[in-house]
């Protein structure tokens, strides 16, 4: 009925000449379905809507989907590519000048060859992102390895979804996101959510949310905030910011102890099950209240609700993920499910909310510093032989293993890296300690940033190359299902931007690598290229062909060949992707913190989003509805640690840490425990919370610890920013 009468609202908004082109959003991992409106007579987007016949989001679009399109014509667009001819002024968005395609490729081949002729190949670096297509994802390794034949690559995936990969892998031998549809979701039983600021971050995920509510069936949420989902939790597991393995470990203590175990599963289909118990004997209510600061009853009561539950869904997000413990969190989470064998059917398993919009397909085919399309293994000399068939090289030309995100920035401040091709991503702002990441960005000889419009990172760029938005290029993207879809062109470049894979195509031909790129022409050959190299390999792309993806709303991963209609759910024949086909239940000892409060930093500090903002904010910061809604970052404070430091609603204070200082506003909130501050993170220059994180690394994923550090508030006397 109400959809009706919206399709009659939007027929009577028609423009005359209008057409629609369905794709999905241009942001996060829900790749929410629109169509964006085209008018014939210009050929350009004037707005969208949202598309009801699309399964995941029916429908549904958040405040940052429905502006998203206002990003094609934005005034701020770069329309030509800028050469920077002011060196004094690096650190700035002055001292660039217009130049041409042709000027900017020479003089990128010209101070690249001399880089790599001077310093060696790995003097180059490459830097991406995964808002880009597979198609693109997968070029911008292709491009380091054989274009560049630099180790140096990685990509903010690293900041995003590196922890969850590394769990997974460990786990079941197999990293996608989700072990089935999102069209499951609401037909569970019970939602375990930890560490998912859920209603900001996926909102279009919220209406199954609220159905499993609705149908009788719970909703415990872990998080040390009370925001929208743990407001309307049976239990929310209000933890410290970094103990959730104490968390993890507990509650597994209670579902071995109570008799949730699932014997036969955890006979048949697992590793590790009576290390585990062994373990978590340790980790009673009592000990893991104290570690976590959760009540005991509270912690019972997940307990039992998990462990009652016929089906349920352990979702979990950054705020696990984002630890020096992160892998350790998502495989402790993880245990739940694989000891009370509530995965592997329908309606029962474990998923992450994949942050960004190809942020599952983008870690898999090749910017991870170890990786190559597939999933394989650089080290893997069979893996390497594959892909080196594919590229038309010889294996002993693939590039070793470089370094993580973090780690290259390392690198340059100690000049080992020189020279940077920086795509799709905007570390100056995103990366965890900057004051580190920026003198590195400013010691470069040269760099080069791609982007259509101009970052903060962009500010320290030798040569800026406009490149286009999503909507005006066209390439598949995996959603946070593992669903692959098609993204679809809606307007022609506008200026003279370009899409990354030309601007790689026409880049390698400037440095002699053209016979390995040259044949790609259109966005489709190199998709054609892409699902070959990604055939065998477990990441198995072969058969997604975008006539599939049309036909059947998008294909689920693994998909072999033509036949092969993909995998919605995994393990449904429980057969894991370790050797023995066995799931891992891992024993996980728990560690605190890297940076634990003390007298001199007693708060602890977590960081994130709001649901106004896109990560770096290098977007939405430029869109005015979002600009107007979320103008400016704030610290979220408890009422009595607010009246503790004698500090007032709106006043600006003195938020540091051992990195660094920054004034914020103080939000009072009693939707933050006492203990904690909070801070979004997508703003830029001085208003940066990464010049105050902790760049301290899981051992494994190499992902920072964003979620938690030491802090301390010190109020201004004048009340005012110094
Ligand atoms: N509006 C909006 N939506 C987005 C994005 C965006 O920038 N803006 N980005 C997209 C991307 S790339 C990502 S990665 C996702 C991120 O999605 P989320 O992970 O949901 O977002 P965050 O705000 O980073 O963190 C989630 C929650 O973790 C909590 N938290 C902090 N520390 C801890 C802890 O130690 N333990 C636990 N259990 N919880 C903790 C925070 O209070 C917060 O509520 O969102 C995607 N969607
Ligand atoms: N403190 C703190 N820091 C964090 C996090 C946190 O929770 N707390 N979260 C981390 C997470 S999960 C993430 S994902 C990272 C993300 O951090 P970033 O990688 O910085 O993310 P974006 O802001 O999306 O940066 C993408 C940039 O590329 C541009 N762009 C978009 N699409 C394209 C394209 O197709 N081609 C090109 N060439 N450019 C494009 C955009 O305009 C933008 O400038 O931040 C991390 N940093
Ligand atoms: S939920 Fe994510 S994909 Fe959907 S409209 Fe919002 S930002 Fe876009
Ligand atoms: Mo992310």
């Amino acid at each position: 009925m109400q959809r009706d009468k919206f399709f009659r609202e939007i027929e009577n908004v028609r423009h005359p000449n209008e057409t629609l082109v369905k794709t999905h959003c241009s942001y996060c991992g829900m790749q929410c379905g629109m169509n964006l409106r085209v008018d014939t007579s210009t050929n350009k987007i004037i707005g969208v809507e949202p598309r009801y016949d699309w399964p995941v989001t029916v429908g549904k679009m958040c405040p940052k989907g429905v502006t998203a399109y206002q990003q094609t014509n934005h005034d701020d667009r770069i329309l030509k590519p800028l050469i920077r001819d002011d060196a004094s002024l690096k650190g700035t968005q002055e001292g660039f000048r217009e130049a041409s395609w042709e000027e900017a490729y020479d003089l990128i081949a010209e101070k690249f060859g001399e880089l790599q002729s001077n310093y060696g190949k790995d003097s180059l670096s490459v830097f991406s992102g995964v808002s880009m297509t597979n198609e693109k994802c997968y070029l911008t390794g292709k491009f380091a390895r054989v274009g560049l034949g630099t180790r140096y690559i990685d990509y903010n995936g690293r900041f995003c979804m590196s922890s969850a990969a590394g769990g997974f892998l460990r786990s079941f031998g197999v990293d996608r996101g989700s072990t089935l549809p999102w069209t499951d979701v609401h037909e569970t039983d019970c939602l375990f959510i930890a560490g998912s600021n859920t209603a900001e971050c996926h909102p279009t995920s919220m209406f199954r949310v609220w159905a499993v509510q609705e149908r009788g069936g719970y909703l415990i949420v872990a998080d040390p905030r009370e925001t929208p989902v743990a407001r309307r939790a049976d239990v929310h597991l209000d933890l410290r910011p970094g103990t959730d393995l104490a968390l993890a470990n507990g509650i597994l203590h209670l579902l071995i102890k109570n008799g949730y175990a699932d014997e036969e599963f955890v006979n048949k289909h697992t590793n590790g099950f009576e290390e585990t118990k062994e373990l978590v004997k340790d980790f009673t209510p009592e000990t893991t209240s104290m570690i976590t600061g959760v009540a005991v009853e509270k912690i019972e009561r997940a307990a039992e609700i998990y462990g009652k539950a016929p089906n349920a869904i352990v979702m979990f997000a950054r705020g696990i993920e984002q630890q020096h413990k992160g892998v350790d969190n998502v495989s402790g989470y993880t245990n739940m499910a694989l000891v009370t064998g509530k995965i592997g059917r329908p309606k029962a398993g474990v998923a992450t909310f994949t942050g960004q919009g190809n942020g599952q397909g983008g870690r898999e085919h090749g910017q991870k510093s170890d990786l190559l399309p597939g999933y394989r293994k650089i080290t893997n000399p069979e893996h390497v032989k594959a892909v080196s068939k594919v590229w038309g090289i010889d294996p002993e030309e693939m590039p070793k293993p470089g370094v993580s995100a973090y780690e290259m920035f390392e690198l340059m401040n100690e000049k080992t890296i020189r020279g940077l091709y920086l795509l799709c991503s905007n570390p100056a702002v995103s990366a965890p300690n900057l004051n580190v990441v920026r003198k590195g960005l400013k010691s470069l000889d040269f760099m080069v940033c791609s982007d259509f419009f101009l970052s903060e990172s962009a500010e320290y760029a030798d040569v800026i190359l406009p490149s286009v938005t999503w909507s005006e290029d066209e390439g598949t993207v995996t959603n946070l299902e593992g669903r692959i879809i098609k993204i679809n062109k809606a307007q022609e470049p506008i200026g003279e931007s370009k899409p990354d894979w030309q601007i790689q195509v026409e880049l390698a031909e400037r440095l002699g690598r053209g016979k390995y790129f040259s044949h790609l022409k259109t966005a489709k050959d190199v998709a054609e290229e892409f699902r070959l190299a990604s055939k065998g390999g477990y990441a198995d792309y072969y058969g997604a062909t975008w006539d599939k993806i049309d036909k059947q709303d998008g294909v689920f991963w693994p998909c072999k060949d033509e036949d092969d209609k993909g995998t919605p759910h995994m393990f449904l024949d429980k057969k894991f992707y370790h050797p023995d086909g066995k799931a891992k239940i891992c024993a996980l000892p728990y560690r605190p913190p890297a940076e634990e409060p003390d007298e001199k930093y007693p708060l602890r500090l977590t960081t994130g989003r709001v649901v106004y903002h896109y990560l770096s904010g290098n977007q939405t910061r430029r869109i005015k509805f979002l600009k107007d809604m979320c103008p400016d970052p704030y610290v979220e404070v408890h009422p009595v640690t607010a009246a503790k430091y004698g500090i007032q609603h709106d006043e600006n204070i003195r938020l540091f840490t051992r990195r660094g200082k920054a004034y914020y506003k103080v939000k009072i909130t009693e939707a933050i425990r006492e203990d904690t501050v909070f801070v979004p993170y997508h703003f830029g220059h001085d208003e940066s919370i990464n010049l105050l994180t902790i760049a301290a690394l899981d051992p494994i994923s190499k992902m920072p610890e964003f979620k938690a550090c030491a802090a301390e508030i010190e109020k201004l006397d004048s009340g005012k920013v110094l």
